[in-house]
């Protein structure tokens, strides 16, 4: 079967914040990530300054903006730090922006061409859910450190000592909340416009009403290569944490971003260190006689695991070791992921229960339960 929309992977996830500037230094000292690139009034970007990092294959822009009144300053103004951009490196960016749009995408830019010295680079973009955006970029044809515009940078501080000098290598996956009622036609919408295909993991209503108060489905690329959880929230007793992103977001937008690394030990320690904060797992966690037997022997022994709170699942391709952090602006919205994967292609199913309890506990120390 054809790939009707081929994907070579993400391009880069583009935030929208108050201060890029200090974005781009957390990200640098408690990420491990390497400034590679900056725009601003001092090359020519007049109203707004950005900041690119990369770690391995993952790259974040930081977007600001300089003065009160544009869009991106509103987008602030409304939603807080957040998410605008998921950006998808595509082979054809004019026949992927053709098929999206003629199978009902809202085109928010045509095909164009980006030029400077470094070569050309081809865009488009597509809206998704809420005011979140997919932009396409073709930069075969470029050799310059991220897009047009932007001038290469030097990194902030001494990159981490870990044996790679990063802190994770890729972004795993990114997911979606959106509005009660919304997921299926958000899977419908990946499906069709963008030839995106299911995966087996989800929240049905069984588990929504037991104890999750979401629904959930994974939409990947043909390859795989990118894979957009969709939440919404359900019905149930407590306030869904949904909800409760929904109500401080003002409206959809991306919930969490995955990121992999190959020593998920090693990658909490830095960040905990440089005070990032991560979501509580119980010691009964690591105690249950089931979780025990049905993980059974991981590469690092359950105390490391328990001492750092990474929670395990197995399924049956391998397992999977990952961690939360606790929301990483003032407002109860993006959060982050890291993933360790040992041949597990699923996304912690087992640790659910877990995982959602944990998320109800900050939401009831926020008053928002
Ligand atoms: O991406 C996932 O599906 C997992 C689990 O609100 C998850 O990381 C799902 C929903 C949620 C938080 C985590
Ligand atoms: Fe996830």
């Amino acid at each position: 079967m054809s790939d009707v929309f081929p994907v070579n992977g993400m391009h880069a996830v583009v935030f929208a914040v108050g201060n890029a500037k200090q974005s781009a230094h957390y990200y640098s000292t408690a990420f491990g990530m390497r400034l590679v690139a900056y725009r601003g009034p001092e090359n020519g970007s007049r109203d707004e300054a950005a900041y690119v990092l990369s770690s391995g294959g993952a790259t974040f822009e930081f977007r600001a903006s300089l003065r009160p009144g544009t869009d991106l300053a509103g987008h602030v103004a409304e939603h807080g730090d957040g998410v605008i951009d998921l950006a998808l490196d595509v082979p054809d960016v004019e026949a992927a922006y053709r098929h999206a749009v003629s199978h009902g995408a809202r085109g928010l830019a045509e095909p164009h061409v980006l030029e400077d010295e470094h070569g050309k680079v081809v865009v488009a973009a597509i809206a998704t859910y809420g005011q979140t955006r997919h932009t396409l970029v073709d930069r075969s044809n470029y050799t310059g450190p991220y897009l047009p515009g932007y001038a290469p940078a030097r990194p902030l501080v001494a990159p981490p000592a870990t044996k790679s000098g990063r802190l994770f290598q890729a972004v795993d996956h990114c997911v979606g909340n959106v509005e009660l009622g919304k997921m299926d036609e958000w899977v419908a919408f990946y499906r069709e416009v963008m030839g995106f295909t299911n995966m087996a993991e989800f929240v049905g209503d069984d588990i929504a009403t037991e104890y999750s108060a979401l629904m959930s489905k994974v939409v990947a690329d043909g390859s795989r290569k990118v894979k957009f959880p969709l939440n919404e929230p359900a019905v149930s007793r407590k306030k869904s944490q949904i909800d409760e992103y929904l109500e401080f977001y003002g409206g959809p937008g991306v919930q969490h971003v995955a990121l992999a690394t190959n020593d998920i030990l090693t990658t909490v320690d830095h960040m905990r260190a440089a005070g990032v904060e991560f979501l509580d797992t119980p010691d009964s966690y690591y105690e249950d006689p089931e979780l025990r037997a049905r993980i059974g022997t991981v590469r690092a022994p359950i105390e490391e695991l328990k001492k750092r709170k990474i929670l395990v699942d197995r399924d049956e391709d391998g397992y999977l070791l990952q961690i939360f952090t606790k929301p990483v602006q003032d407002r109860p919205t993006v959060f982050f992921e890291l993933i360790e994967r040992h041949g597990s292609l699923g996304f912690g199913k087992g640790n659910f229960k877990a995982l959602f309890e944990a998320i109800e506990r900050e939401q009831e120390r926020r008053g928002n339960l």
